[in-house]
């Protein structure tokens, strides 16, 4: 019997998040299912405990440097860095501009 948790929901209901990443790049489109699974409420931006669980996804599929970030707990410098507009959520936009 397969229990299906409400995150996993979540990411099979798809929210309406699309990220306007190239299809053919296969680390975006991982990139893209974490920053999905990492989004628990679904809103669409991550708020620091699901920008945490999204360095988190990257780090154990191994992309960019969130392995490093992950590793040395620097989850907070990082969403510091990448909250460019310092309202404390991280938008797509926002992930992009620093990639
Ligand atoms: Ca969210
Ligand atoms: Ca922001």
């Amino acid at each position: 019997m397969i229990r299906t948790t409400p995150l996993i929901q979540a990411a099979l209901m798809g929210a309406s998040l699309t990220l306007s990443l190239p299809a053919a790049a296969q680390d975006a489109e991982l990139g893209a299912e974490n920053y999905r699974q990492a989004d628990a409420n679904g809103d669409g931006v991550l708020v620091y405990a699901e920008f945490a669980a999204f360095i988190d996804l990257n780090a154990a599929d191994g992309l960019g440097n969130s392995a490093r970030v992950s590793s040395r707990g620097m989850h907070a410098r990082a969403f510091e860095r990448v909250d460019a507009n310092g309202d404390g959520v991280v938008s797509p936009p926002e992930l992009q501009a620093v990639q």
